[in-house]
């Protein structure tokens, strides 16, 4: 399981997207947000950098944790 920090989310549909973002890489599943904490957590190992690609074209920042 891996965790990173979400920086810019602020409602369920927020989290809504991010988790769709996450789900839409390849290699990624069983993808979880916390709104609360700005954390999401996922299954996979893929490059931080495609993390940050895929959260940052919904407009939020991906901060590894
Ligand atoms: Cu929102």
């Amino acid at each position: 399981m891996t965790s990173i920090r979400i920086k810019g989310m602020s409602c369920q549909h927020c989290v809504a997207s991010t988790k769709k973002a996450l789900e839409g890489i390849q290699g990624i599943s069983a993808v979880s947000v916390n709104l609360d904490k700005g954390e999401a957590c996922f299954e996979g190992s893929v490059p931080f950098e495609t993390v940050e690609k895929a959260i940052s074209a919904i407009g939020f920042e991906a901060i590894k944790s």
